[in-house]
């Protein structure tokens, strides 16, 4: 039987579109789950929306449609980018789905019965105009950070969960399974910055609230909202409802894949529901950086003094899905900030995707066809030459499955790309074009085609996950259709004699001036 993954992202907010920043997270799960599938993996991957809150409810109503209208077509547009994108998810849950609804109160009933949620008064700083209570921190200059208005002191009934009898089981948790959040520095911040300053329990219901899942045996209370979100992993494989075959085969999570911004709620309030639920916790969190624009965290609600085109509705078109997967896998350190530049990614896909990977597949297959007519030919033997770049495209493959073993994305896409450009410095040196004008020198010349063909392959195996479109383009004209990775550890994967489709130019080249005033004009 296939060892299981399951892999989760966030369930995004749908207050307005999806941003590259909630793109960045998505793109890596996709990556990640796609790698593992390739490695024999029975993977279930899941990415959904957050509809709930009060902050859904003013933004629907903010656009002037019904808020269930405004809700599902933002979910249509997210849908519809992930489909752009080649995100290949298993299951989109939303948390307005009846099976979640049901799902979340019987949580609640259960937390309840089981004596970790108890009545009580929340009091706290409220702003009336916004329906929103704040804590003294939260205020800026005395006054509500949302409107700018004054607060005043207020109480209110509420449920509150027994958050502060679980301190000394998550610096166990910490400390016993090192692995669990990554990167380690984030642990830290958990540690330092919320548990040893003490944990309060953590209020779970608001009266004032109104858009949201209402308390099963108290109706008008409605249940907070992050209970309800990040339940939406479990109820997602039908956690409590008749059918939990699902939930018995694939939780607990292999992988949260979330942004630093909502680690506290996952490395600490969500392994706190479940040991309360009883329930195994996730195997690791990943909490990862932010793609930041001019210096800014990109958001859906922030406008941005900046002429960047960060919207992958137009670059996805323009550059093709995969040139926008390879930028944001790439360019940020993982675990990192890193900042997006149209100039960069640009320039990236001059460099990286055109001069490099595009560049020796054409120059490759042109040589194909003119020395070989497009049939993959048979090498007796391999020179020195030919030796040491199998070494080092076979060095890469190692790296790659090392640094995909901790997700490292970018430094694994990174390994991928060496072994195209080795291939290039290669051809440097071995001048196929002079070769072929000696007759004696025929086989010298198939080792040298096949040497590259293989590197192709190689490469564009490991590629897949990452860039699913071009990858297969090039697999399919080698005529290579492996589901799994196979064939990585030698150079005769290919069937001699057997002719390769031709194959149009990958990545056309961009002349970067241009594009950037287009896209100024288009953003
Ligand atoms: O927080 N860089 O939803 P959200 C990198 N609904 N990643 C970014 C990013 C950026 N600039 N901006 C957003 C929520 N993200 C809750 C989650 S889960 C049970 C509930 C990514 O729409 C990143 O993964 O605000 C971040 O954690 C997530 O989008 C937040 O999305």
């Amino acid at each position: 039987m296939k060892e299981k993954f399951y892999i989760t992202t966030p369930i995004y907010y749908p207050s307005s579109k999806l941003t590259i920043g909630n793109c960045y997270t998505t793109i890596i799960a996709d990556t990640i789950a796609r790698f593992k599938k390739k490695q024999g993996k029975d993977v279930f991957y899941m990415t959904g929306t957050d509809e709930h809150g009060q902050k859904i409810f003013e933004a629907a109503k903010k656009s002037g449609k019904d808020v269930k209208q405004h809700l599902d077509d933002i979910v249509l547009d997210t849908q519809n980018l992930w489909k752009m994108l080649n995100v290949n998810y298993d299951k989109f849950i939303r948390t307005t789905d009846n099976d979640h609804v049901l799902a979340v109160k019987k949580i609640f009933n259960k937390l309840y019965e089981k004596g970790y949620i108890y009545k009580s008064t929340y009091k706290g700083l409220y702003c009336l105009p916004c329906e929103s209570f704040w804590t003294q921190s939260q205020l800026i200059d005395g006054k509500c950070p949302d409107c700018g208005r004054e607060v005043h002191e207020q109480e209110e009934e509420a449920y509150f969960f027994k958050l502060s009898e679980f301190s000394n089981k998550l610096l166990k948790l910490y400390k016993d399974n090192p692995e669990f959040l990554l990167p380690s520095s984030r642990v830290n911040e958990m540690v330092n910055n919320f548990i040893k300053p003490g944990l309060e329990d953590l209020c779970v219901s608001r009266t004032s609230v109104k858009w949201g899942i209402s308390v099963d045996f108290d109706q008008k209370h409605t249940i907070y909202v992050w209970i309800d979100a990040l339940s939406n992993y479990i109820t997602g494989l039908g956690y409590l409802s008749e059918n939990d075959s699902m939930f018995k085969k694939y939780w607990p999570a292999d992988l949260h894949l979330i942004g630093k911004d909502i680690v506290r709620f996952h490395a600490i309030i969500w392994p706190a529901i479940l040991m309360a639920l009883d329930l195994p916790l996730p195997k690791q969190i990943f909490g990862h950086g932010w793609l930041l624009l001019g210096g800014d965290k990109l958001s859906k609600s922030k406008k941005l003094n900046t002429v960047e085109c960060t919207d992958p509705r137009i670059l996805v078109p323009r550059y093709s899905a995969d040139a926008v997967r390879y930028y944001l896998l790439r360019e940020i350190p993982f675990g990192s900030d890193g900042n997006y530049s149209t100039e960069a990614f640009l320039n990236r896909y001059n460099s990286d995707l055109c001069n490099n990977f595009g560049n020796l597949v054409s120059r490759t297959f042109s040589m194909l066809k003119k020395y070989f007519n497009l049939i993959i030919p048979e090498a007796k033997q391999y020179g020195e030459n030919e030796i040491a770049l199998q070494n080092k495209a076979l060095k890469e493959k190692e790296n790659v499955i090392k640094y995909m073993e901790v997700y490292d994305v970018s430094k694994a896409i990174t390994s991928i790309f060496n072994i195209f450009s080795e291939a290039n410095t290669y051809i440097q040196l071995a001048q196929p074009w002079a070769v072929a004008k000696d007759e004696n020198r025929q086989d010298e010349l198939k080792a040298i085609l096949r040497t590259l063909l293989e590197c192709i392959r190689l490469g564009s195996e490991f590629l897949e996950p990452f860039m699913p479109e071009k990858a297969q383009k090039v697999l399919n004209a080698l005529g290579i259709k492996n589901s799994e990775f196979e064939g990585l550890d030698n150079f005769t994967n290919l069937k001699s004699g057997q002719k390769v489709e031709d194959i149009s130019i990958l990545f056309p080249r961009l002349d970067v001036e241009k594009e950037i005033n287009e896209l100024a004009e288009l953003c």
